[in-house]
């Protein structure tokens, strides 16, 4: 029997998003809120205990004591699944870096056009950093060996991933002693791959040991080589005035949507409809221009660094092309869905799939390639505006919201610190005495079985109020960002967040909630919690510090990927949903082995752990007691939001509503006549 559908209220908290789902309704088109409605999660599967890796299987265990054919255990079988997904979400993070690399090299070399070094002091810092000679070398000379110095990190045998020397050495000692320090990161996703082959690997523990072997090979290895990249040539972000949601599609535009993950292609359709001929172009077909706007990471992407408005998070691509407003939606890799291209088909969107690595049947493909990359960015926006004149009735949501994303570390030092002495000292500080409690890192997906943004938001915004200061990335950071809470009067707002983080945001200029970037650039608040501890004050190592991630609606592999290396550098990390180890501990008690190794067992080795909850108030109070032991186990004072609060613009503005008399009392001390 089909489940009971939704409302479009039910499905989404986003205004924009419920009122494309009814016309979706009303046009008979299924999106991915209907097919989750009407397709249960496999129940097997979904907790890990269905095993399809050889053909004497696929076996189901559904009773205690029963083995996979092979003889594989219920703890085996998990193991297997989670660590597949994880090396699976390594492995498209650290494809990206691999292919920012490229274009490093490439670009040093002056082999392709269009891409110039945008940040040449972070080039040299970097360079630096791992003892590549920078004095009286041009850029060119310097990029050249960074970027092979990063190729390198792929293919490596042995030794140590380069990038892994970021980390606090406490931290690198211990993934020496525990036998997790990437050698090579691709080495460890094949090894990933070939332990799980049948007959290998069958001990669950040994097998999630190579998994955080992995993980950590894509948080501070491949995504953090990915940042790096992107920063170098396109530029470190700054704050920018952004927008986002559906409603930033324009009626008499060419509406160019661009989605996926990498900066390459999507930076040079920006440029090139800067173009004067390109815009008369346009112009010739009656457009009053082109608009460009993006989709999930690449949005993040250009959002961060040119302030290009972003038209949605992942389950908003299909609803971008209901507004019947996109004439060209251009992907590039990951998290594109298919159905993109079946939606399209009731429309004239043109679906325009770019990379070697995602042909979608029936979307035309456009190869691009880095040498000639203007002519093709010039090409994919032409036929973009040739579709123009196809355009039917549109139906734009009326929905915009402001935001300031920006927030690379290098940005939050300085807003933290002054050009002059850049320094996270006032963030340490201010973790001290209390008036941030602690720090959360909320990212990830939408997932169609949660509520669309629901969680995000609503998380946010329980721990703003208890004066935890926010960072974000991904999905995560387009819905609050779409919620208002990127904005500096968001900051400012005692409904909105505690007393003492608002004397931060105030101090600070700076949002309550920073948008950090895109998920590889999680690798930035590794990077933060580095510095933190580097700062003094708040431990040795990150596990000290009050401060945790959450992804309360992920769904994709990168996700695990992204908690087991933040876990594996001290980190408590909560999914929310279901755990895809759930098991069924309490008929297979096995099958409770792998959640609770992950979780105790891990915290044991790593300091962190990764639990999964279904209730977002069960995550908001995990993530408040964790914050305050890891305050008291630092010797910290009780958090305690009646300190805080009085100085700033809160005395200002108490001051400016005084009476004259008192107003001049409370300036001398002494009434005055
Ligand atoms: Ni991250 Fe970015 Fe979004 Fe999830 Fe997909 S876009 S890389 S995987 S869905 S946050």
């Amino acid at each position: 029997m089909a489940k009971k559908r939704r409302t479009p209220q039910e499905a989404t908290i986003d205004p924009t998003a419920q009122e494309m789902l009814i016309f979706a309704e009303g046009l008979d088109i299924g999106t991915a809120f209907t097919r989750a409605d009407d397709m249960a999660a496999c129940p097997i599967g979904s907790d890990g205990m269905c095993c399809k890796i050889c053909s004497m299987g696929p076996c189901r265990i559904t009773k205690d004591g029963q083995t996979g054919v092979c003889g594989a255990t219920v703890d085996t079988i998990q193991a297997r699944n989670l660590i597949r997904g994880i090396s699976a979400g390594a492995a498209a993070h650290s494809d990206h870096g691999r292919g920012m690399a490229f274009t490093l090299k490439e670009v040093a070399n002056g082999e392709i056009e269009g891409y110039v070094i945008r940040d040449v002091a972070k080039l040299r810092t970097l360079a630096a950093g791992y003892d590549i000679p920078i004095e009286g070398r041009s850029p060119s000379e310097v990029a050249d060996d960074l970027a092979d110095l990063y190729l390198s990190q792929f293919g490596q045998q042995s030794g140590v991933v380069i990038t892994t020397k970021r980390a606090p050495e406490q931290r690198q000692k211990l993934w020496e002693k525990t036998g997790v320090m990437p050698r090579g990161i691709d080495r460890e996703i094949v090894e990933c791959l070939h332990r799980t082959h049948i007959g290998d690997d069958q001990d669950a523990e040994h097998i999630l040991q190579h998994a955080v072997r992995t993980a950590v090979g894509d948080g501070w290895g491949g995504s953090m080589i990915a940042t790096d990249i992107s920063d170098i040539l396109f530029g470190t972000p700054a704050p920018v005035l952004g927008n986002a949601n559906l409603g930033v599609l324009k009626e008499d535009y060419v509406n160019i949507v661009v989605h996926g993950h990498e900066p390459t292609l999507s930076e040079m359709i920006v440029s090139v409809t800067q173009y004067p001929e390109i815009i008369e172009y346009a112009k010739a077909t009656g457009a009053e221009g082109i608009n460009v706007s993006g989709i999930c990471c690449t949005a993040n992407e250009i959002l961060m660094r040119q302030g290009i408005p972003v038209a949605g998070n992942f389950l908003q691509q299909e609803l971008a092309i209901l507004t019947g407003a996109v004439d060209s939606m251009v992907v590039d890799v990951q998290c594109i869905m298919q159905a993109i291209v079946g939606i399209a088909k009731h429309f004239h969107t043109e679906i325009v799939t770019t990379s070697d690595k995602v042909k979608i049947k029936g979307a035309t493909h456009i190869q691009f390639d880095e040498h000639h990359a203007i002519d093709i960015a010039k090409q994919i926006v032409r036929r973009g505006v040739d579709n123009y004149k196809n355009r039917g009735e549109v139906q734009i949501p009326d929905a915009v919201q402001q935001m300031v994303p920006g927030f690379s570390h290098e940005y939050i030092n300085y807003a933290l610190g002054g050009s002059f002495r850049a320094s996270l000292r006032p963030l340490n500080d201010a973790i001290m005495s209390g008036r941030i409690r602690g720090v959360a890192a909320i990212v990830g997906c939408n997932n169609p079985r949660d509520q669309h943004d629901y969680l995000h938001t609503y998380i946010t915004k329980e721990l703003l109020q208890q004066d935890v200061l926010i960072v974000e990335t991904g999905c995560s950071a387009i819905a609050c960002a779409k919620d208002g809470l990127m904005l500096g009067e968001a900051g400012i707002d005692l409904d909105q967040v505690g007393p003492g983080l608002r004397e931060i945001c105030e101090t600070g200029g700076i949002p309550p909630v920073l948008h950090m970037g895109s998920c590889v650039d999680n690798s930035r608040i590794l990077t933060i919690l580095t510095q933190v501890v580097a700062e003094g004050g708040l431990g040795d190592d990150i596990d000290q510090i009050p401060a945790l991630g959450l992804a309360p609606e992920w769904m994709s592999e990168k996700a695990l990927s992204i908690g087991t290396y933040c876990m594996a550098s001290g980190a408590y990390v909560i999914f929310g949903g279901s755990s895809p180890v759930e098991g069924k501990p309490d008929r297979i008690p096995e099958s409770g082995i792998v959640p609770k190794f992950i979780s105790e067992g891990w915290e044991k080795l790593y300091g962190g752990k990764i639990e999964f909850m279904a209730d977002p108030d069960d995550i908001i109070k995990a993530s408040l007691d964790h914050i305050d032991k890891k305050r008291a186990a630092l010797g910290l004072p009780e958090y305690d939001p009646t300190r805080f609060g009085q100085s700033g613009d809160a005395r200002m503005l108490a001051f400016e509503e005084l009476p004259l008399a008192e107003k001049r009392e409370s300036l001398y001390g002494v009434p005055v006549a």
